[in-house]
């Protein structure tokens, strides 16, 4: 019997540091309740009409689906009100989401989330989830630009993603671990099923998409096919392989049995530094796969330690089990 609501996690967690406003805990809540709104809205399905794209395109020239446009307003309106918040970054935005003037309270924090990462499985049933990073807001700051945000990914208060799985989980970290919760519809709570969730340091399964291989840089080249010989290979072990296309899903995997992510730069995503974007994607999902014991990187460096340049910027990403990062990121030195 799971009976730790997330909210009296929270309010634990912050009596332990002797911060006793609870203000972290109310805000929190609100993306919780934005979480499970996204996940009545992806659950509903073709049921309710909104499965497919749009003619507009985000600021990544990607074509929206209706939903990465629903679930960013949800996102937008369940957390722009109670004042905690002085502004917003998403991937469906190009620039920041200014807080109305009516709701502006000198909030203390930025928030930055991709409301629907790996949307292009929407349509097709298959896992999605939504990513958030919580920044403080530079002191004085009342109408944060982009500028405000560019915050390397160490000064991060708090890093979470919402996976909509065959359950709905929150899985978070303030910077003291990664604890799980699990969504008890019924009940309209999230539990605390998945406490102190750590990575285990090996692994024998990768995650990459192989279509791209034949613009993979040599690093990437020889990990992979390494990985591939299997037990009569350098790596003296089989591994196995598994793309889901959906980041959050990915990640989760992870935590739960070990294993690698990796989007690479290639010589296709040269132009652009990578795919996934470091603010609202790479940022946080290296923040909890550290917290739980992981390692995170681009193959140069440490992802959390990158000053960010630009508020969409892309990154390459490899990230998992501690050992595994270490062999590729090596390969990356030679
Ligand atoms: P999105 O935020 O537009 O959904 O894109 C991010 C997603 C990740 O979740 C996933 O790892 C990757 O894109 C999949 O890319 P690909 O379709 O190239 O395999
Ligand atoms: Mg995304």
């Amino acid at each position: 019997m799971h009976s730790i609501t997330i909210t009296q996690f929270l309010l634990e967690e912050q009596r332990k540091e002797g911060n006793v406003t609870g203000e972290f805990t109310l805000l929190l809540n609100d993306i919780v309740t934005a979480c499970k709104r996204i996940s009545c809205a992806v659950n509903k399905g073709a049921l309710v009409g909104t499965m497919g794209s749009l003619d507009s395109e985000n600021i990544q020239g990607e074509t929206q689906k209706q939903l990465d446009v629903i679930t960013n307003d949800i996102f937008l309106e369940a957390n722009q009100w109670a004042g905690y918040i002085a502004g917003m970054a998403s991937e469906e935005m190009d620039d920041p989401y200014d807080i109305p003037e009516k709701y502006k309270q000198d909030g203390k924090y930025l928030l930055l989330f991709d409301p629907l990462d790996g949307s292009s499985n929407v349509n097709v049933n298959i896992s999605v989830g939504t990513i958030f990073s919580i920044l403080r807001s530079p002191e004085g700051v009342s109408h944060p630009k982009a500028a405000d945000f560019l915050q390397p990914g160490t000064s991060q208060v708090c890093a979470g993603y919402a996976l909509y799985g065959s359950s709905t989980m929150l899985v978070l970290t303030t910077g003291r671990g990664v604890n799980g919760f699990t969504l008890d519809r019924e009940v309209g709570e999230f539990y605390l099923t998945n406490p102190e969730m750590q990575i285990p340091s090996d692994t024998q399964e990768f995650a990459i998409n192989m279509s791209n291989q034949r613009f993979w840089d040599a690093p990437v080249q020889r990990y992979v096919s390494e990985c591939l010989q299997g037990e009569q290979g350098v790596r003296g072990k089989d591994f196995n392989m598994r793309w889901v296309a959906s980041m959050v899903a990915e990640v989760h995997r992870i935590l739960i049995r070990g294993g690698l992510f990796m989007y690479p730069i290639d010589s296709k995503l040269r132009d652009k530094g990578g795919k996934l974007r470091l603010m609202y994607e790479a940022n946080p999902m290296s923040m909890i796969v550290e917290q739980a014991g992981g390692a995170s990187s681009t193959g140069f460096e440490r992802i959390l330690d990158m000053v960010p340049n630009a508020l969409h910027q892309r990154v390459p990403v490899i990230m998992g089990s501690k050992n595994e990062v270490e062999v590729l990121v090596s390969y990356h030195k030679k």
